[in-house]
C-alpha cells in the first residue's frame, strides 16, 4: 500500500530530559539514580534519572517519599539555564529537518513530517534521522519518537517505547490500538476525571462512544467533548508551527543621518543591551556578532566576526560590534544602524594553547560581565526595565 498522501505527524519527547543532562554534564552521577528538584521537606520530584525510576520514583513524587523508596538517591538541583540551552540546541537543530515543527514544551516537539519520505525514507528512518540529530545537537542524549496520523495519538505512541524508543501507529492499526488503551493515556484526561468516569462504567474507549456526544457534552463540557472525539480517534488540531530563533537582533533608523562614530557607538551601545537580555532571558548565548549599517544611499553593509565560545554579555556584544563599526570607513552617514547576534550552537572545542590564555584573560572578563548582568537583569526584574541603566547609556 503507498502511503503518498498520508499525514504523518512525529512526536519527539527527550528522556528523563533534565536527569539526562545532568549525567552528561557529571560523569559521577552515571549510572546512579539521581532526582532533580530540591532535597527539602516540602519539595518535589521534578524529575529522575532511569536509575531511580527502577525504584518507583516518578516526577512530582514529594521528596520524602522519594526518599523512602531510595534511601541512597542523589538530589541535583534544577539548572534551568542549561536545560534550556540544551533545549534551544535540541529545536534548531530539528528546524533544520523540517519547517513544520511546533515545539510544545522544553523537552518535547511535534514535527509534520508527510513529505519528508522523499527525503529520509520511512517514518522509521526519518525518526532514525532525528535520533542522530538530536543526539549531535545535545551532545550525547537521547530521545523517544512516536508517530501517528494525528496528534494525540502521536504523543502517545512516543510514551510508548520509553527511552530511545520508536513506535509507529499506522493508520490502519489507529482503531485496534484506541480499543486497548487506556482511556487514562489521553492528554486531558486526568485522575480526577478517570475516578468521575469508572463510577459512571467507562474504563475503555468503546465505553466512551456507548454514550452520546450530548452526554458528554452536558455532563463534562469540553473535556467530554474532547474525551468523546479522542475515543474515536478524531483530533484536528494542526500542528502550530513557530520559527525557531536562531539570531537576535536589533536596529534603529536614525532620525537624522550621522558620521560620528561616537554617536553611533551609543545607540550600539542600547542594541547590543537590548539583545542581550533578551538572549539572557532565554538562557542563549552566540558565536557571531553582526553589524548592520545603511549609508543616506540606501548603500548598506554587513560586517561579522564570529570566535570560539558562546556570549551573551552586553559589554561583550557591544565591545565587538563597536570594533566592527571602527574598521568602516565612514566617508557618508549613516540612516541605519544595528546588532545581531546568531550561531547559538555549541562552543567550539578549545585548543588547549587558547584555553590557557583564554582563561587568563577574555574567560574571566566575560565571567566578570556575566555576573555584572547577572546583578543588572535581577535589579530590573525588582524595579522595572527603565528603572536600572548603565553609565553609558546616560551619557548623551
Ligand atoms: N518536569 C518538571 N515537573 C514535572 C514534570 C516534568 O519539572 N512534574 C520537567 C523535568 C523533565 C522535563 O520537564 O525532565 C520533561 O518532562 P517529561 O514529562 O518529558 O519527563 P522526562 O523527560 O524527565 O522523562 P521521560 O523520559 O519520561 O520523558
Ligand atoms: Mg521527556
Amino acid at each position: 500500500m503507498s502511503h503518498n498522501c498520508s499525514r504523518y505527524i512525529m512526536h519527539v519527547d527527550m528522556d528523563a530530559f533534565y536527569a539526562s543532562i545532568e549525567q552528561m554534564d557529571n560523569p559521577q552521577f552515571r549510572g546512579k539514580p539521581i532526582i532533580i528538584g530540591s532535597d527539602t521537606s516540602r519539595g518535589v520530584v521534578a524529575t529522575c534519572s532511569y536509575e531511580a525510576r527502577a525504584f518507583g520514583i516518578r516526577s512530582a513524587m514529594p521528596t520524602y517519599i522519594a526518599k523512602a523508596k531510595c534511601p541512597h538517591a542523589i538530589f541535583v538541583c534544577p539548572k534551568m539555564s542549561r536545560y534550556r540551552q540544551i533545549s534551544q540546541q535540541i529545536m534548531e537543530s530539528l528546524a533544520d529537518i523540517t519547517p513544520y515543527i511546533e515545539v510544545a514544551s522544553v523537552d518535547e516537539a511535534y514535527l509534520d513530517i508527510s513529505g519528508l519520505e522523499n527525503i529520509y525514507g520511512t517514518p522509521k528512518e526519518i525518526a532514525q534521522k532525528v535520533k542522530s540529530t538530536i543526539f549531535e545537537a545535545s551532545e550525547g542524549l537521547t530521545c523517544s519518537i512516536g508517530v501517528a496520523p494525528i496528534k494525540f495519538l502521536a504523543k502517545i505512541a512516543s510514551d510508548e517505547n520509553k527511552p530511545n524508543g520508536f513506535y509507529w501507529i499506522e493508520e490502519e492499526n489507529m482503531q485496534a490500538f484506541l480499543l486497548k488503551m487506556p482511556i487514562g493515556k489521553i492528554p486531558g484526561v486526568g485522575k480526577k476525571f478517570l475516578e468521575e468516569l469508572k463510577k459512571i462504567g467507562v474504563y475503555a474507549c468503546k465505553d466512551v462512544l456507548q454514550l452520546p456526544y450530548s452526554f458528554w457534552e452536558k455532563k463534562y463540557g469540553k473535556g467530554g467533548v474532547l474525551l468523546y472525539e479522542r475515543a474515536q480517534g478524531i483530533d484536528n488540531r494542526e500542528i502550530e508551527t513557530q520559527t525557531i530563533r536562531k539570531s537576535e537582533s536589533a536596529e534603529t533608523t536614525l532620525s537624522e543621518n550621522i558620521i560620528d562614530k561616537e554617536i553611533l557607538k551609543t545607540y550600539l551601545y542600547k542594541q547590543a543591551d537590548r539583545v542581550a537580555i533578551s538572549l539572557r532571558k532565554d538562557a542563549i548565548k552566540g558565536r557571531t556578532i553582526t553589524l548592520k549599517v545603511k549609508y543616506e544611499n540606501f548603500k548598506q553593509v554587513t560586517r561579522q566576526v564570529s570566535f570560539e565560545t558562546r556570549i551573551n554579555s552586553t559589554d561583550t556584544i557591544f565591545q565587538y560590534a563597536s570594533s566592527l563599526l571602527e574598521e568602516l570607513t565612514l566617508d557618508i552617514p549613516v540612516r541605519l544602524i544595528g546588532l545581531g547576534v546568531s550561531n547559538f550552537e555549541n562552543d567550539l572545542p578549545k585548543q588547549l594553547s587558547l584555553l590557557e590564555t583564554c582563561q587568563n584573560s577574555q574567560v574571566l572578563l566575560e565571567e566578570k560581565r556575566e555576573n555584572l548582568d547577572l546583578v543588572m537583569d535581577n535589579l530590573r526584574k525588582k524595579y522595572g526595565t527603565y528603572a536600572i541603566s548603565r553609565g553609558r547609556l546616560l551619557k548623551k
